[in-house]
């Protein structure tokens, strides 16, 4: 490594606190599906920032309507209307079909706004006795890090040492219908889950699942709260991974690709009155709605849709999974994906999966792993059949080597 590469990297770990542990490149430049690191090295991205990036790195349109408005004006707060924010509800509102918007910033806001709004709704209209709402969530869950979502974690890592936590949510398995129906009482307000559980390994849950969940969520007048903050806006090659199952939640989450990764953007969608009982003094946000987070959202869902990115996203998420899944590797447990949330799942005796995607750096791919032995897999929704191709190839070299 250069000396400045190193002198970044000690000056990083010297000053920031240690909650990341980066795979090596330090990177200074992205366009589209490549990154290049201070050396001069090119990368294909395919972590793509958690999804936040799935237009593709700096996408100039969006680049562009972030600089015009941030000429213009940044941020007035809510306490005064601005030009952007009325045309920001109307364009994702129609793109999804929803009725009502919260804009906040990240997308653990998203989640603690929605549990706000729901645990609201159930006291003032489902009648729930004040106090005693509760929401059922899965395990193996991952909505955010503040305090409140971590006290709903099953993962040790995410929540130890954090407490105390807040009560009011139950736990059940992810992908059982039946272990939801035991969990409904005349106080659960909602259900919030992801419709595929990324952090846990790509876990796509079976066939019908969610057709039951919203079956008995009506049934039981409970909320389905979908978090799609990783899997909205394109990643699993629909605009959102509901469409899958055929179904509409009640409550919508986005996040992440609501920027295209120029801004902190999140929201909180609601096809019914469960926004309706927010009353003003009752919620808010400093940046929430700002007019440079809207005018960037806008762009963003404009080239999202506009550049054809969710329809390329099921074509090209299709040839990468078949591809994954024709390597003949004694490494690979299994592979699984929907669109371009993909995994390969090692098995444990072939060693860690970083040690895998440190040697897929060195061959330029910079991939992610997720809970010891999985490789995540979430390129830019931009990538062409070639990139698949190329990314292929060294997946193959790579995941046929015995790293363990
Ligand atoms: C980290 C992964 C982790 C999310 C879903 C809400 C949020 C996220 C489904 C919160 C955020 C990020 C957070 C980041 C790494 C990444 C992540 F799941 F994507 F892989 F951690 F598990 N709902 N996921 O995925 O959104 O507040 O971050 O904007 O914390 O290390 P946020």
């Amino acid at each position: 490594m250069s000396s400045s590469v190193i002198d970044l990297v000690a000056t990083e770990a010297r000053f920031g606190a240690h909650n990341y542990e980066p795979i090596g490149a330090v990177l200074s430049r992205g366009e589209g599906v490549w990154v290049w690191d201070i050396e001069g090295n090119r990368y294909l991205d395919c972590l793509s920032a958690y999804s936040a990036v799935s237009q593709g790195h700096c996408h100039p349109k969006i680049l562009a309507a972030m600089v015009e408005q941030a000429q213009r004006l940044t941020l007035t707060s809510r306490a005064f209307h601005n030009d952007q924010l009325a045309l920001f509800y109307e364009e994702i509102a129609a793109l999804t079909g929803s009725h009502k918007v919260l804009p906040m910033n990240s997308g653990a806001e998203a989640v603690e706004s929605a549990i706000k709004s729901v645990r609201k709704w159930g006291y003032e209209v489902k009648g729930v006795p004040d106090g005693q709402a509760e929401i059922i969530v899965c395990a193996n869950n991952f909505h955010g890090r503040t305090l409140g979502i971590v006290g709903f974690s099953t993962d040790p890592e995410t929540r130890t040492h954090f407490g105390p936590f807040a009560p009011g949510f139950k736990i059940i398995p992810f992908g059982d219908a039946a272990a939801l129906e035991d969990a409904i009482t005349p106080n659960t307000v909602a259900f919030l889950v992801e419709p595929i559980q990324d952090e846990a390994g790509v876990i796509i849950p079976p066939a019908g699942y969610f057709t039951e969940v919203r079956q008995l969520c009506t049934a039981n007048n409970v909320m389905l709260v979908l978090d799609e903050i990783q899997t909205g806006l394109g990643r699993t090659g629909k605009l959102l991974a509901e469409q899958h199952e055929g179904i509409e939640a009640d409550v919508t989450l986005l996040g992440k690709a609501l920027s295209g990764g120029f801004y902190p953007v999140s929201a909180v969608l609601s096809n019914n009155e469960v926004l309706g009982t927010l009353r003003p003094g009752q919620h808010g946000s400093t940046f929430g709605g700002n007019p440079l987070a809207c005018a960037v959202a806008r762009a963003a869902i404009r080239v999202l849709v506009e550049e054809g990115m969710i329809e390329n996203a099921a074509r090209q998420g299709a040839r990468f999974l078949e591809g994954l899944k024709d390597i003949r590797a004694n490494t690979i447990r299994e592979v699984r994906g929907r669109g371009l949330m993909l995994a390969v799942e090692l098995h444990p005796e072939a060693g860690r999966a970083r040690r895998y995607c440190e040697a897929l750096q060195g061959k330029g791919i910079l991939a992610k792993d997720t809970h010891e032995h999985t490789i995540r897999i979430a390129p830019p929704l931009v990538i062409t059949s070639d990139q698949v191709d190329w990314a292929l190839e060294r997946l193959a070299t790579t995941l046929t080597q015995d790293l363990s």
